[in-house]
């Protein structure tokens, strides 16, 4: 996760106009219906709508012993359920505060209720087997744009849990249409209890994983080229050693750059599955090597011990 935008003081930005008027709120006399009417349901669509064809699928994947994708018809055709959801914007009320947060500036009409019909998620799920190591399920949608200058996919998950309540559903059709362009068609999630951005819209993909706020780093069996920096304050890095397990192995450090500046290493890690730990430990040519547990200084200066990271390797 980057850092959030810094807060905004005087006049808004195109930006901000367009994110504005592309997404209306619910004008607050539609308070009347029961059923928020489509059109006048409240929208919120970060980036273009994509658009959709006939030969949209859903794929289902991940850490799953069966994926599979379904084809529109297919979902249509499998038992549908319908459910009467009201939904909120998690930035419903933005717009009150100042300094603003630079997103759709909310009065209080980002919310709406639909009846929402699909398949129930937690069949899809259960179809496709997760494998036990699964905890989170992730939902891809076919909108892609920048978010703090980082082009990506709209994308939001949710643990498997709240994922298998059985009124989770993947929607076709909402208050008896078929789903329009801006609420998601041809599908979407629908997440009841949930703030409105965990109900992905132009879903394409719905993937399990193991853990989603985990820094551990994945990479498949094979050479892996290894890289880094060493540095001392002292004399240039003589030596670097990468460590799987504990097992140490000399690098091939790159010459000073410059007499104050970092050196680079390189090495290939013949990665075997499993789960392992890497370090990597310089020595320098005053002969001062990084130790293995960092010493312990009242103000937590000068810590140079080994670098650790952990990583997991798919067979
Ligand atoms: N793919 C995708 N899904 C999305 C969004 C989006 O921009 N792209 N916006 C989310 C947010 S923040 C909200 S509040 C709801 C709004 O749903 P609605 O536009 O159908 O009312 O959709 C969510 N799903
Ligand atoms: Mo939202």
């Amino acid at each position: 996760m980057s850092a959030r935008r810094p807060p905004i003081v005087g006049r808004y930005t195109a930006e901000e106009v367009e994110l504005a008027t592309r997404n209306h709120g619910m004008p607050l006399e539609a308070l009347r219906y029961d059923v928020t009417p489509a059109g006048l349901h409240y929208l919120l669509i970060h980036f273009d709508i994509p658009p959709s064809d006939e030969g949209w699928s859903l794929g289902i994947g991940g850490l799953v012993e069966r994926p599979f994708s379904l084809s529109l018809a297919e979902l249509k055709s499998a038992g549908a359920l319908s459910v009467r959801v009201t939904m909120e914007c998690a930035g419903n009320g933005r717009g009150q505060i100042s300094p603003r947060y630079p997103s759709v500036p909310w009065l209080e009409e980002g919310v709406s209720t639909a009846e929402w019909t699909g398949v129930p998620l937690a069949g899809l799920l259960q179809r496709a087997r997760l494998r036990d190591a699964v905890k989170e399920i992730v939902f891809h949608g076919a909108d892609r744009g920048f978010d703090h200058g980082v082009e990506h996919y709209f994308a939001r998950s949710l643990p498997l849990h709240e994922a298998m309540r059985e009124d989770v559903l993947v929607a076709h059709a909402m208050n008896g249409a078929p789903l329009p362009p801006q609420h998601g068609a041809p599908l979407r999630l629908v997440v009841p209890r949930w703030y409105g951005m965990a109900s992905v819209k132009w879903l394409r993909a719905i993937e399990a994983i193991d853990d989603f706020y985990t820094r551990r780093r994945i990479v498949n069996a094979g050479a892996i080229q290894m890289s880094g920096r060493a540095w001392s304050g002292v004399a240039p890095v003589e030596r670097v050693e990468f460590g799987v397990d504990e097992k140490w192995t000399d690098a091939v450090v790159a010459k000073p750059q410059a007499p104050h500046a970092w050196q680079s290493w390189q090495g290939v890690w013949h990665a075997k599955a499993g789960e392992h730990e890497l370090g990597c430990r310089a020595t320098d040519a005053a002969g001062r090597v990084q130790p293995l547990e960092p010493v312990w200084d009242l103000s937590g200066f000068g810590n140079n011990a080994v670098q650790r990271i952990f990583v997991t390797v798919r067979g």
